[in-house]
């Protein structure tokens, strides 16, 4: 990929999308092709063939997806299934037809199954049952990467499928119902010391863990495997660590500087109880992510304060 090559960012508005335009423009790539949802429904395949065929781009990355927190994907399965089946057909079939040198999918950690062993090794796909608060969007993700694949075999093409862990950074989004965890409690901590609240209420029962990875990170890997790696296997982006809810929730809470105490709703969905990225083979390419979990919160901390409010 050279600096001059026309490269399409699906989704370049989006917590992912954003991060990669991002850092494609630091590193001096000249030539990105973007178009917000209004401009581009990525669901209706008219309008995708049109743009592919006009546009002729020569490297795609595909971060356009329907995403959201535990709440979300449980209240609107279909929207979850249909929208991401919908946008990654369109897109990775007409980057067949016009001849894309090279794509890149964004997959999810949820596409492992529930009790997968743990740290996930990347051969962990399709060995179970998936987690059911999340199955409609992890099915979708699956059929995004047998598709890459398959193009791949049949048809020849260089289509390659990452599966970053939770994501968290600028651009994400807080609304309280609809949000990941991380945003989520950055906007609750925030608003109750506002309000002068003596404590704030986080779902579930504290316990499961996650790994969160800084959406830079995951944009420079994105940039790293696209000029480094060409395989039809899928490879893991994360930083292979991870930690409870209610100590995500005391990270978040220095950082914002709330006093108050935290409490649990029980009445809330837990989720997988456990969804830890094997990082090494991403690792032994020479790929390690630079933010920790407190710097990282820092930076979205200050995102939140100087831009989301101010929108
Ligand atoms: O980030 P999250 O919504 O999604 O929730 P998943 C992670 C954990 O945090 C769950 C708890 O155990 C939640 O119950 N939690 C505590 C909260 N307080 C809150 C809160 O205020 N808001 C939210 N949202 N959670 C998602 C999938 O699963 O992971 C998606 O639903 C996607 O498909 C994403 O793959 C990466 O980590 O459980």
């Amino acid at each position: 990929m050279e600096l001059t090559s026309k490269i399409y960012i699906a989704g370049h508005k989006g917590l992912v999308g954003s991060a990669i335009k991002r850092r494609l423009e630091q590193e001096g790539y000249n030539n990105l092709v973007t178009r917000t949802s209004r401009q581009l429904d990525l669901r209706d395949q008219r309008q995708v063939v049109r743009f592919f065929e006009r546009e002729q781009p020569e490297y795609v990355f595909l971060a356009a997806a329907k995403v959201g927190g535990i709440l979300a994907n449980s209240t609107y399965p279909a929207n979850f299934i249909y929208d991401n089946l919908a946008i990654q057909t369109n897109v990775i079939h007409q980057a067949y037809r016009i001849g894309v040198k090279k794509l890149l999918f964004l997959g999810s950690s949820c596409i492992y199954p529930r009790n997968a062993t743990q740290p996930m090794q990347e051969r962990e796909l399709l060995s179970g049952p998936l987690e059911p608060t999340n199955a409609p969007y992890a099915v979708a993700k699956i059929a995004g990467i047998t598709m890459c694949q398959s193009y791949n075999r049949q048809h020849g093409t260089c289509f390659i499928s990452i599966m970053p862990t939770n994501l968290y950074g600028p651009s994400d989004n807080f609304d309280l119902e609809s949000s990941h965890v991380l945003p989520a409690l950055i906007r609750k901590f925030h608003e109750a010391g506002l309000n002068n609240r003596d404590r704030i209420e986080i779902w579930g029962s504290g316990k499961p863990r996650r790994e969160f990875l800084y959406v830079d990170d995951l944009a420079e890997a994105c940039l790293f495997l696209m000029l480094h790696y060409n395989d039809s296997e899928i490879i893991n982006v994360g930083t292979g660590k991870e930690v409870t809810i209610l100590e995500l929730a005391e990270i978040v809470k220095t950082v914002v500087g709330f006093k108050g105490k935290i409490e649990l709703d029980p009445t809330k969905p837990d989720g997988t109880p456990r969804k830890l990225l094997d990082v090494s083979r991403i690792r032994a390419l020479g790929w390690e992510p630079r933010y920790d979990l407190y710097r990282g919160i820092e930076h979205t901390y200050s995102w939140f304060k100087k831009r989301y409010l101010n929108l």
